[in-house]
């Protein structure tokens, strides 16, 4: 039985499984996501005598997701669990959709005993193997003593430094056997680690240098600014040197949406005007992003004219798609207010007129604008969740055109609002993530806008959310294709629409089977009252949003081609119904 003191003198007798959670309880762990199997079963034996929630997902994608979407929107470190062989393989996704956007979670996974491992005993996968390359680090424990070391190691690796996945592999035997124990309160020393950088006053001096001769500069905002918690330096930052802030995916959130100096999302789908004022820059200074080629466009002609000022805190960031004229390699946080120190005021004022006024015409052409005919588009649903929620909500994406269009439509101001996964792209985070997070943050609006597409790779999750009592609404937007694969067969294959056609089955009904309540809206009168049936009502609630079928995302930058060269939306004769930026 847990004796709920912080730190015990006296060892005690503890089972390897016991260990586990006294560790998650020294951890500050309330929640763990997971599914039972034989490996893991002493670790859940366990778990009843411990202060721990535990969701019983539908499959173990769904765990990982949910430990996703909980240390996304809570900033803490999620936490999922599986026995071995098969549920340690139906992680393996999330793990991965959590390393490449640099996600703290912990992993754990049972083992087969240890004396049969190579023996491809029943259920036996090597975990540790199957994962290296998409986990920060990873442990495959054997003995009962070793258990805690590692799961205190793992929690401090997941959180520290650049943030990731820390998978614990622990065999069955060393989950029975017992030992004397007692909570070590020393902090870990791992050989070789040091999240902790000091910034590096030269490259200081080079970037204030650079920052003083420029005339044209563009911040780079990406999600380094919601790991390091520096929206209010980025803002003082941005201020003083009167800069306009561009935003990656994952940045949006880090610097307010309202503020003049905000211009919008980059890359693929970016705003039009803020591809070409990186095109234009003489300096662009990225806070804490990666310079993904999503971002970039074809390498060779990204922003050539440009000096480049990257602060990052992970070295092997630096220089890897770009040359920098500036590295610092630190804490953005730290690195930010290092420099505003010494950064001088500066005024930019023509250069923000003049992407102002590309903005202006781009504003009628691209993403803001679109024909009132009578026909529902996913933008306007996107656009009125806004309005309705006052852009307060935090939203939960899937992947797709659904996903780029929260982008645009959505606007945010507060970090950890847009949760969705960037780096992977992986199709069915939208609904558990959005789970997760209702979990991490019970006091939020959390929607999910997902495709109907990737709701159908995870929808079982909706049997999860029913048995918990937790609140997502779900807006599924139904243009009956695999909207984004689609696009790229009407831009690039002729349109010969191969495999994309998907017919759905009744998501009001889907809605139904699990007791919640499902709403259909096929007209864009129709949105404003599911919306607000959805937010009043208790529990889960599901839309199904029929939308515009073959409408597509504007602007867009073909893979690999020059960031500026970008496809544009069709002029459309109809009258403009609305643009994206009217006040909520
Ligand atoms: C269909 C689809 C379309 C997409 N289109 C676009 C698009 O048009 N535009 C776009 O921007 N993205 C797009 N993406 C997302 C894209 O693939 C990348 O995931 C995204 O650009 C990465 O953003 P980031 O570099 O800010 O974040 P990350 O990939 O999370 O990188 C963050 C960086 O910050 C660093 N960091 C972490 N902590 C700290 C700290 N404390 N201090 C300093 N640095 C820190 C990390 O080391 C890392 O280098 C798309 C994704 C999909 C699925
Ligand atoms: C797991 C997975 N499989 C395949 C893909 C490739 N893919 C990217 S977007 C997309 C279509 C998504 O369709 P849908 O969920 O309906 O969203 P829409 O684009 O229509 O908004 C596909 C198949 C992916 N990103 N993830
Ligand atoms: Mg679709």
């Amino acid at each position: 039985m847990y004796a709920g003191s912080a730190h015990w003198v006296m060892a005690m007798q503890r089972t390897g499984a016991q260990i586990i959670w006294e560790c998650l309880v020294h951890e500050g762990v309330s929640t763990v996501f997971g599914y039972p199997g034989g490996a893991i079963l002493p670790a859940y034996d366990a778990m009843l005598d411990y202060p721990v929630k535990h969701v019983l997902v539908r499959h173990e994608q769904g765990a990982s997701h949910m430990a996703d979407g909980y240390a996304r929107a809570g900033g803490g470190v999620g936490v999922c669990m599986a026995t071995s062989g098969p549920g340690a393989t139906n992680l393996v996704t999330g793990i991965a959709t959590a390393m490449m956007d640099s996600v703290p979670m912990v992993c754990l996974t049972g083992q087969v005993p240890s004396k049969l491992i190579g023996y491809d005993a029943f259920q036996e996968t090597d975990i540790t193997g199957i994962t290296l390359p998409i986990t920060k680090h990873s442990y495959l424990v054997t003995r009962v003593e070793d258990i805690m070391p590692a799961m205190k190691e793992a929690f401090v690796l997941a959180k520290s430094g650049r943030p990731g996945p820390v998978l614990v592999d622990i065999t069955k035997d060393a989950q029975q056997a017992k030992i004397d124990w007692a909570w070590d309160p020393s902090p870990v020393k791992l050989r070789g680690y040091r999240p902790k950088l000091t910034v590096p006053q030269s490259e200081i001096s080079t970037a204030i240098d650079l920052l003083s001769k420029s005339k044209r500069p563009v911040i780079l905002a990406g999600q380094g600014i919601l790991h390091s918690g520096a929206m209010k330096e980025v803002r003082q930052f941005a201020e003083r040197i009167n800069a306009p802030v561009a935003m990656t995916l994952l940045g949006l959130g880090g610097f307010p949406a309202s503020h003049p100096l905000h211009i919008g999302m980059m890359g693929m789908h970016g705003e039009s005007w803020v591809n070409h004022a990186i095109q234009e820059a003489d300096l662009l200074i990225a806070l804490g992003m990666r310079f993904d080629d999503r971002v970039t466009g074809n390498i060779k002609t990204y922003a050539v004219n440009a000096k480049k000022i990257h602060i990052d805190i992970d070295p092997s960031e630096i220089n890897k798609n770009v040359q920098a004229d500036a590295a610092i390699v630190a804490d953005l946080r730290e690195a930010l207010k290092d420099l505003l120190d010494v950064v001088k005021p500066a005024n930019h004022e023509p250069w923000l007129s003049y992407i102002a006024s590309m903005k202006g015409t781009s504003a009628v052409h691209d993403i803001q604008s679109l024909p009132d005919n009578g026909h529902l588009y996913a933008p306007h649903v996107i656009n009125d969740i806004w309005r309705i929620t006052e852009g307060k909500a935090i939203v939960v994406t899937d992947v797709g055109q659904h996903q780029m269009w929260e982008a645009q439509y959505y606007h945010h101001e507060t970090p950890r609002t847009l949760i969705t996964s960037g780096g992977l792209g992986t199709m069915g985070f939208g609904l558990p993530a959005a789970i997760g997070a209702k979990m991490a943050r019970p006091d939020a609006e959390v929607w999910a806008i997902v495709g109907d597409g990737g709701f159908q790779m995870t929808q079982a999750e909706l049997s999860t959310a029913a048995q918990e009592g937790v609140k997502v609404n779900v807006a599924v937007i139904n243009n009956g294709y695999l909207g984004m694969v689609r696009q790229w067969q009407e831009f690039f294959y002729d349109r010969r629409y191969a495999a994309t056609p998907l017919r759905s089955p009744d998501f009001v009904k889907i809605a139904e089977a699990h007791g919640l309540l499902g709403l259909r809206a096929e007209k864009r009168p129709e949105v404003l009252d599911v919306v607000q049936r959805a937010r009043q009502a208790e529990g889960t609630v599901l839309i199904d949003f029929r939308v515009e079928q073959e409408d597509s995302v504007y602007p867009m930058v073909p893979a690999g081609a020059d960031l500026d060269a970008m496809i544009r939306r069709p002029q459309q004769p109809s009258v403009l119904v609305e643009t994206g930026a009217d006040p909520i």
